[in-house]
């Protein structure tokens, strides 16, 4: 398996778990570390034994308190827009991954930290976590899709808010206007998550790629592509034998045993 300096990756069965572990800077994002994102997201993708993946970040105190401060001060702005591309596309490898992605978030999820959350599938909270875009305070916009990501999630009005005054706001507040899914308490973070991972895993993996694939390009294009997307989609369930699995054992009425084919 490959070494990563900032990542610790773990495969239980068939869920990977990814922790962003730089925990003496708040697990902040240098440019080593979204090498890495992309590096790992690139091998998981052709890694069909891995149905979900989490990410979390390392330590008590963040998710990710954002992108590398301390290495983005003195860039050029040349410098400045390739760091920014490095950070979209390694986040753009796990929003285009297959497989779903969930983020398991304790504490700080800043600047670049909500961005990578925003660019996961589902995101669990703790009580205890903090969200926030605060890049108007430092002098930068968001640069890893956030301007992007955001209001397509919590809505235009919402999203301008809190990219304006990029004040931090608290779980409740982040589940009131959609930015999260679910509040959990700290010490069951990990294992809902799993819970949640574990559960989606005995589904037909390929029908929930298919599903993740639908949401994702439906957005992206008119009503009527959309639709017209779904049905593609549809149909091609209908060449796995997932599809005659599953419909079998509901009129059998026994527990499908799904193959990811
Ligand atoms: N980058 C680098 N180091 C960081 C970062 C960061 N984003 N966040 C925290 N750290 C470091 C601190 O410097 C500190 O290091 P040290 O111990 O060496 O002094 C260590 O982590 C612990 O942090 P604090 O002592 O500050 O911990 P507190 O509990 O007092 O505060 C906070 C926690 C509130 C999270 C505070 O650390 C903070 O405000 N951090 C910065 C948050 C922020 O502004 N994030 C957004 C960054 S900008 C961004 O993400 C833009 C993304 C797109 C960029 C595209 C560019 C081209």
């Amino acid at each position: 398996m490959d070494t990563y300096n900032n990542l610790i990756y773990e495969k239980t069965s068939d869920i990977g778990v990814v922790t962003i572990n730089r925990p003496k800077s708040l697990n902040a994002l240098n440019s080593e570390t979204l090498r890495e994102i992309n590096a790992l997201f690139t091998s998981i993708a052709n890694d069909s034994s891995v149905k979900v993946v989490i990410i979390r970040g390392s330590g008590e105190k963040a998710f990710v308190a954002g992108a590398d401060i301390t290495e983005m001060q003195a860039m050029s702005a040349i410098e400045a827009r390739i760091f920014s591309k490095l950070g979209q596309t390694a986040f753009e490898k796990i929003e285009k991954l297959p497989q779903p992605v969930i983020a398991a978030i304790n504490g700080f999820a800043l600047g670049g930290g909500c961005e990578l959350a925003m660019a996961c599938d589902i995101r669990i909270a703790t009580e205890k976590s903090k969200f926030g875009q605060p890049e108007v305070l430092l002098g930068v916009t968001p640069g890893f899709a956030g301007t992007q990501r955001l209001p397509r999630l919590i809505g235009k009005g919402n999203a301008k808010e809190l990219l304006f005054v990029g004040d931090m706001i608290d779980a409740k507040e982040a589940f009131r206007i959609g930015l999260i899914n679910k509040i959990v308490p700290v010490e069951e973070l990990i294992d809902i998550a799993m819970a949640m991972a574990g559960k989606i895993a005995t589904r037909a993996p390929l029908a929930v790629q298919l599903c993740k694939a639908g949401v994702n390009e439906g957005l992206n294009v008119d009503l009527a592509s959309a639709t017209a997307y779904e049905a593609e989609i549809f149909g091609l369930c209908f060449s796995t034998s997932d599809q005659k699995e599953g419909m079998s054992a509901f009129i059998e009425k026994r527990e499908p045993a799904f193959q990811c084919k």
